[in-house]
């Protein structure tokens, strides 16, 4: 088995000096050049990663952001970009003391137009600020996720973020049409355009997505938004084994067809360890091995909850469900999001965590969560939540204290059996700082050296968030 050999010695990397200081004070403003109770930029939310920079900055344009990373650039200052610091693999947290550049001033555009439903917003938009604006027009925003809150969108596609609606919308490939990226010389890129369909070069603004700041700082984001469906539906199913989920799944797919928008899986161990750190009750009386969370987005409600409820009946009649419920309200469907939803939370209050993010073919999804139980025999908590309509296991293991052994044996054994049952170390969480050590599993060499030479490309110095998702060095 692969180990991890966690190598983030400091690089020879400049330290901010009073006069660099005097610098940014100039070009964004005194009160945006941030250098005390900066915990909240230097950390990441579990509280599991940390780092030690002296400075964050919060320029408001994509101006203030060129001037300050030429500067970095010609100095040789490392700098982490950061959005709304929700990721989950310490990618936009400082590993030293790297400057923090933080997009969440840049809000100042917000372009939709309601023909086409192409929207141009600054990055520094909140997913969930963007996504009421839109709705206002009729439309929504093609992604969710439980951080809709505080992350942002440059964040969301520097993350290559999934979420809950990718079953029925697809990833952010589906939507994306340009971007405005500040790469690593300071250098202002503008890729792609508002157009749905432009197929006269390579799609550069693509590779803004899931690039967590290594080839530059997103600070505009042109995109698809979708019609805000008039019906929004869920259900939730208790199942007795994996294998029912599989069908009921398929039974999904073909009763609930072009409505069906999410499919998501919360076992039984995670149930209870949400019952006892949240206030949060089951749906269901007792417990049971799997639980299912369906949505189904749609145009007329009548028609969408006919065939929900029906979809329901069958998988309780087919006795692959052994109890179901669908919604009789938006309170009784927000509930029911909220136990999966806040399933992350109450893993995270169960102790010690090593979060994994998954993509495996559904005949070995849950068997991974299964051999880490026989694993670990006890010395570990495994919790298994997910999107189990786009395979995504969001595998978590918690412990009373921080255990070094576990930890040095855990990811290797989790991501080498990913990678050779024909699965992916990370579906949509991306590297950043706790996967750097497995980014070239399953990985050409051909591929990792193109990566490499992109990344020259974009950030000849290297500035920009080094240590993590793509290194020059090695
Ligand atoms: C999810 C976010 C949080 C986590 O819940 O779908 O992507 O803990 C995750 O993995
Ligand atoms: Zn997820």
């Amino acid at each position: 088995i692969r180990t991890a050999t966690n190598s983030f010695a400091r690089g020879n990397y400049a330290r901010i000096s009073s006069s660099d200081l005097s610098f940014f004070e100039k070009a964004i403003g005194k009160d945006y050049v941030k250098t005390k109770e900066i915990e909240n930029y230097t950390s990441d939310w579990t509280r599991q990663m940390k780092g030690s920079s002296e400075c964050v900055l919060l320029p408001s344009s994509t101006e203030e952001t060129s001037s300050i990373i030429k500067y970095c650039a010609e100095k040789r200052i490392a700098v982490v970009v950061q959005g709304g610091n929700t990721g989950l693999v310490g990618g936009a947290t400082p590993i030293h003391d790297e400057l923090i550049l933080s997009t969440g001033r840049i809000k100042n555009n917000f372009h939709l137009e309601p023909s086409s439903g192409v929207l141009t917003l600054d990055a520094g938009f909140i997913l969930a600020d963007a996504d009421n604006r839109l709705a206002e027009h009729g439309f929504m925003m093609p992604l969710d996720l439980g951080a809709k809150g505080s992350c942002q969108i440059g964040g969301c596609i520097a993350a290559g973020a999934g979420g809950i609606r990718l079953l029925r919308y697809g990833s952010l490939h589906s939507h994306l049409l340009g971007c405005t990226m500040v790469d690593g010389k300071g250098t202002i890129l503008n890729l792609g355009g508002r157009l749905r369909k432009d197929n006269t070069s390579l799609h550069t603004a693509h590779l803004a997505i899931g690039s967590e700041g290594q080839l530059g700082v997103v600070t505009s984001v042109t995109m698809g938004v979708v019609p805000r469906p008039l019906s929004i539906l869920s259900a939730m199913l208790a199942v007795s084994s994996y294998s029912d989920c599989i069908r009921i799944l398929s039974l999904a797919r073909s009763k609930l067809g072009e409505i069906l928008s999410s499919f998501e899986l919360i076992d039984g161990e995670t149930m209870k360890c949400v019952e006892s750190h949240l206030p949060l009750k089951n749906v269901f009386q007792g417990s049971h091995d799997f639980y299912l969370l369906i949505e189904t987005h749609g145009s007329n409600g009548d028609h969408d909850a006919e065939k929900l409820n029906q979809f329901v009946e069958e998988a309780l009649g087919m006795e692959l469900a052994v109890d179901g419920v669908a919604a009789n309200s938006e309170n009784e469907r927000a509930h029911m999001w909220r136990l999966r939803e806040e399933s992350p939370i109450a893993a995270a209050k169960d102790g010690y965590i090593y979060k994994f993010d998954v993509s495996l073919p559904l005949e070995h999804f849950y068997r991974l969560t299964e051999e880490t139980r026989d694993k670990l025999k006890g010395r570990g908590r495994v919790y298994c939540y997910g999107h189990l309509g786009d395979g995504n296991s969001h595998l978590n293991v918690t412990t009373d204290g921080e255990d070094e052994e576990l930890k040095k044996e855990l990811s290797p054994f989790v991501y080498n059996w990913v990678v050779s049952h024909g699965g992916s170390i990370s579906a949509e969480h991306g590297i950043g700082q706790l996967k750097r050590d497995y980014r070239s599993l399953g990985k050409s060499a051909s591929e990792s050296s193109l990566i490499r030479s992109l990344k020259g490309v974009f950030d000849p110095h290297s500035i920009l968030c080094p240590y993590k998702m793509i290194s020059t060095q090695d």
